[in-house]
């Protein structure tokens, strides 16, 4: 598995409602809107990293400093441009849309109080905008209990996104539905210690179907549980359904739906040969080969870089030329120009 390197375990206190009883100062701070529980399908479709909603994948490239996190984000293609330095609080989560206008936001964590550990609070840049940071809700957090924070559509309604929230040393996973707060927390039944190990978020069931019978985008957690064995939570349940076990140098590199079945496909990256390969539908039966990376080069992310609805796999060859294989073809490398040193990180 490919770490972000922005990303680490986070350093926090409790769980949920709990956690907050016990909080020197709780807080919740949510900003609920009119029609926030509402489930409405607009018909439009938010493209994967697009921060400004053109149906065009945008980079967002980090890397740490001493005095933060440095931004650049490559636009449709375009040259990164330099963003401003995040302070040594935030850490990033990743680009999803929180405020329902189809343009991704920035989802980012903050460590505030003392020792800059007591207080996580999660929030989100809109369309990547920093001076435009909204609060999402706080969590108070005594003990030092380290968090992995995520995000993804939990609940199951249409473009909602939920903050997923996972503390191995409690067995703790749980949810704040919707853009929602600490308030809202829905905990995700079982325990799930320091065995599980998030991979990422991810459509493996086809069960949630709308009204109009089209396929709703809700995630379920896709876990590594052990060494080997992947699999997915669904959130209702807390119910475990392997998906397949990793063979010695494998890894999960990238989870979306490349094969338009409406279920997230894996792809699957290996360290010693370099090949790349792929479980249609995230399943391990429907194993199929994409060919082989060339020496230095590394998959970094998915998205709709040539804005033709289907999605491509982000890569960045040996001499740091970032480029795209259209349509996860290997024999089709489409480079944007560019090159990006590898102390950047691609922000997914
Ligand atoms: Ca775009
Ligand atoms: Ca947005
Ligand atoms: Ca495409």
């Amino acid at each position: 598995m490919k770490q972000n390197r922005i990303r680490h375990f986070l350093r926090g206190a409790g769980m949920g409602l709990a956690l907050l009883a016990s909080a020197a100062t709780p807080l919740a701070v949510t900003a609920a809107d009119a029609d926030d529980d509402k489930d409405i399908n607009d018909g439009r479709k938010t493209t994967r990293g697009d921060l400004y909603y053109n149906g065009f994948s945008d980079v967002i490239f980090a890397r740490e400093t001493i005095d933060g996190t440095e931004l650049e984000y490559a636009l449709d293609g375009d040259e990164p441009e330099k963003q401003e330095t995040l302070d040594p609080s935030y850490l990033l989560i990743g680009t999803y849309d929180m405020d329902r206008d189809h343009a991704v936001d920035l989802v980012a964590c903050r460590f505030l109080g003392e020792e800059h550990a007591r207080i996580i609070e999660v929030g989100y840049a809109k369309s990547g905008k920093m001076d435009q940071w909204h609060v999402i809700g706080s969590l108070g957090n005594p003990d030092d209990v380290d968090w992995d924070i995520r995000c993804g559509n939990l609940s199951g309604k249409w473009n909602r996104n939920s903050i997923l929230w996972h503390a191995p040393s409690l067995g703790a996973l749980g949810y704040w539905p919707d853009g929602k707060g600490v308030d809202s927390w829905v905990t995700i039944p079982g325990k799930f210690d320091a065995k599980w190990r998030i991979l990422g978020l991810g459509v493996f069931t086809e069960s949630a179907r709308s009204l109009r019978n089209a396929q709703k985008p809700r995630d379920s957690v896709l876990f590594l549980y052990g060494t080997d064995t992947v699999g997915y939570v669904t959130p209702d349940d807390g119910k475990f359904t392997v998906l397949g076990k990793l063979e010695a140098d494998w890894e999960i590199a990238v989870i979306g739906d490349f094969s338009r079945s409406g279920l997230d496909d894996l792809i699957l990256f290996n360290t010693r040969t370099r090949q790349v390969g792929k479980w249609e539908k995230g399943r391990a039966e429907n194993w199929k080969s994409l060919g082989f990376l060339k020496a230095g080069a590394a998959i970094e992310g998915a998205g709709d870089y040539d804005g033709d609805g289907r999605m491509d796999l982000l890569a960045r060859q040996a001499d740091g030329s970032m480029g795209y294989f259209k349509n996860a073809d290997l024999k089709q490398f489409v480079p944007f120009g560019y090159k990006m040193d590898p102390s950047w990180t691609v922000i997914p």
